[in-house]
């Protein structure tokens, strides 16, 4: 957005005030060399500026937007429970509706509980498994984003990467120590950490299917390796589905691929937009949380009757309309149109896309860890494409780093604009 705009007006006085300008680093366009603009208003799969621009949406908030923007029955919902107090402090009934269709709709929950974001549904699996091992030592994935949790910002994605930070600064190396960062789909170095500390290793945690690197996926019988592995020496197996969940499918990557962790890890669709995450697993773990058990967790606005009532209202709406199967239509068109504008233009990009989730890398080459990841991004090429398709009108990521995500409220129309528009794209060169 030029520098007169309403927009740049509003992140000068940002900057003067807020780190950055922004409340969550990757917002702030730093990796596209770009401004952010400000958005006034959201509805379906758009986004409007302060300055009258209207964008086709894939950021979608980054995943909790999987009906679109303002949907009426998540408006409605907010707005009646809003009537009735917005937050009480004590057991409200709908924690038990969002526990009870949590436990029903993800395979491998028995129970469940309630944080405000995923970064806090992570730091508390990681917690829990650890007292419930009575172990240290996590084993993550280079590329893998677990939220800003000290001992996860080990080698992480999504903003850590693109601003160069995977191991940030302000993690005592004491903590950092604990964790064992290793390179997803490679099982040698999995099995090679278990031979050093198979005693003192707690838990793995992954992305079931990685999208904080771009988007790529585990290779056949890697998720049923880890689950194997784990359970041999006794460390649990966390799934970190705060992106997957309810989003590949009604029951997560853990349904989509069959294999069952130990504890999982959500938020984004079931907060419908407000703060929320959630983890939740195997009873007998999950039982040792306070009050009941020795592991310490709490939260102020833990179940949040609005963030709950939101939450609710869209996961209900998602199975009203068969969401999941209708997401794979529309994702299968979108992948359709992008795959003749390549071949159009004479690309062969690698395009991956499981479900709504998609990423386009301006390379031919595979992708399946971080490296091939980094390789793929074209830093440059990246940043030429996101500015072009932003100029007509079409939002992506501002980042090599992310995945985009397509909504209930992606039309055709939508559609075919995007493919018209990239195709334009790829004819003038710039990618
Ligand atoms: P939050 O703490 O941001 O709610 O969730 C952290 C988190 C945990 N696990 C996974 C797999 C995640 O993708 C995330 C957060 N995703 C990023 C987007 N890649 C949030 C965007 C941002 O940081 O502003």
């Amino acid at each position: 957005m030029p520098g007169n705009s309403l927009s740049s007006k509003l992140y000068q006085s940002a900057c003067e005030i807020i780190p950055g300008g922004v409340n969550s680093p990757v917002r702030a366009f730093r990796n596209v060399d770009g401004e952010p603009f400000f958005v006034r208003a959201a509805k379906g799969c758009r986004l409007w500026d302060v300055d009258g621009n209207e964008l086709i949406d894939y950021v979608g908030t980054w995943g909790p937007a999987i009906l679109g923007h303002a949907p009426i029955p998540i408006i409605e919902a907010v707005s009646e429970a809003a009537k009735r107090g917005v937050s009480f402090g004590t057991p409200n009934p709908f924690e038990i509706e969002m526990a009870r269709l949590i436990v029903d709709w993800v395979p491998s929950v028995e129970k469940v509980r309630m944080v405000n974001s995923g970064t806090e549904a992570t730091m508390s699996a990681i917690r829990l498994a650890r007292g419930f091992t009575g172990r240290d030592k996590v084993i993550k994935f280079a590329g893998c984003y677990h939220g800003h949790v000290d001992s996860l910002l080990v080698a992480a994605g999504s903003g850590a990467l693109t601003h160069g930070e995977p191991d940030s600064a302000g993690v005592p190396a004491a903590f950092a120590a604990e964790t064992i960062a290793l390179p997803f789909n490679d099982t040698e170095s999995v099995e090679q950490a278990f031979a050093a500390g198979k005693e003192d290793i707690a838990a793995v945690i992954l992305e079931p299917i990685p999208a904080n690197a771009g988007l790529f996926f585990p290779r056949d019988g890697y998720l049923e390796f880890l689950r194997e592995i784990t359970k041999k020496h006794g460390a649990l197996l966390i799934f970190d589905e705060v992106m997957t969940g309810f989003r590949v499918a009604r029951g997560g990557a853990q349904q989509l691929y069959g294999v069952m962790p130990d504890l999982t890890a959500l938020g984004k669709v079931i907060g419908g937009g407000l703060p929320v995450g959630a983890f939740g697993g195997r009873a007998d773990i999950m039982d040792q949380l306070a009050p009941d058990g020795p592991v310490y967790q709490a939260g102020t606005l833990s179940g949040n009757p609005l963030a709950m009532a939101a939450g609710l209202a869209q996961l209900r709406e998602m199975e009203k309309h068969r969401g999941w199967q209708r997401l794979e239509e529309i994702g299968a068109t979108f992948e359709s149109g992008i795959r003749r504008v390549m071949a159009q233009a004479g690309r062969d990009y690698t395009f991956h896309r499981v479900g709504s989730m998609f990423c386009l890398f301006f390379t031919g080459d595979a992708v399946f860890d971080l490296d091939s990841a980094k390789a793929a991004a074209q830093g440059d090429a990246f940043k030429s494409f996101f500015h072009a398709c932003l100029e007509r009108g079409i939002f992506f990521a501002p980042s090599p780093y992310e995945t985009g995500f397509l909504c209930m409220a992606h039309a055709e129309e939508d559609i075919a604009r995007t493919v018209e528009v990239i195709g334009e794209v790829f004819a003038e060169g710039r990618v």
